[in-house]
């Protein structure tokens, strides 16, 4: 997320998807990107209110003067929507191009010549590999060697654009984020709780000690198993954007 001091001081007043009460910027940011709709909010850190929206950036003249308001966006540079009426294609409106340039947002989200696949929903970029299969601590390493962490699966939208990059046939396997600890509560990396599963038939069921970490099943729909990490399988990796704050 980024800051536009542009609209410092200023509050998009209309049609939040959310309006909550959050402790801190770095809570009301995590809350956006776990809110599949989320492109940008404003935060007053006075206050503590977090406000989400759906659009990349707002028009000043659009906004009120609310001192104490900061916003940030997921897309910086994108020029803002006509809020205010609804916008109808004119009869001269180009037909876009088949080589309709890739937007810059996704050009700095997501090095989508590197294999990676971009998906503007949830706002994620991920890279499943399969050809050589790791023990979990090493895909972990392997991601981080390309500035990438693990996948972290948080709702439905984000499983499902996963499923559609590794399918949901064949027989593959995919270390994701996602570990138990001594009392039995699933966390991911960075140490949030878990709230998305979607597991497999009969999962989750350690046939074996230890069973603490996630994979994803091809043969089940991609769902969700428990496994020890020392089995080798794939992974997939997902490049996270840095917070600029
Ligand atoms: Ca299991």
């Amino acid at each position: 997320m980024s800051k536009d001091s542009n609209l410092s001081d200023k509050l998009f007043n209309q049609s939040a998807l959310r309006n909550v009460s959050m402790a801190s910027l770095v809570r009301c940011t995590r809350l956006c990107l776990d809110t599949s709709n989320c492109k940008s909010l404003f935060y007053d850190r006075e206050s503590r209110r977090c406000q989400l929206h759906s659009a990349p950036t707002y028009k000043i003249t659009d906004c009120v003067d609310e001192i104490g308001w900061r916003f940030y966006t997921k897309y910086p540079g994108i020029d803002p929507i006509d809020t205010t009426s609804p916008t109808t294609p004119s009869e001269t409106t180009p037909v876009p191009s088949e080589t309709t340039r890739v937007p810059s947002y996704v050009e700095a989200n997501c090095p989508i010549g590197n294999g990676y696949t971009y998906h503007l929903f949830t706002d994620s970029c991920i890279k499943a590999y399969n050809s050589n299969p790791v023990k979990l601590s090493v895909a972990k390493t392997k991601c981080q060697q390309e500035g990438t962490e693990l996948v972290s699966i948080t709702n439905f939208y984000k499983w499902q654009f996963v499923s559609t990059i590794i399918g949901t046939t064949g027989n593959s396997y995919y270390y994701i984020q996602g570990t138990k600890d001594g009392t039995g509560v699933w966390k991911l990396d960075d140490g949030y709780v878990m709230t998305y599963f979607i597991w497999g038939s009969g999962e989750p069921a350690a046939v074996s000690a230890n069973e603490n970490n996630v994979i994803l099943w091809t043969a089940d729909y991609a769902k969700m198993y428990d496994v020890g990490g020392t089995d080798l399988y794939g992974y997939i990796c997902e490049l996270v954007p840095p917070l600029q704050m």
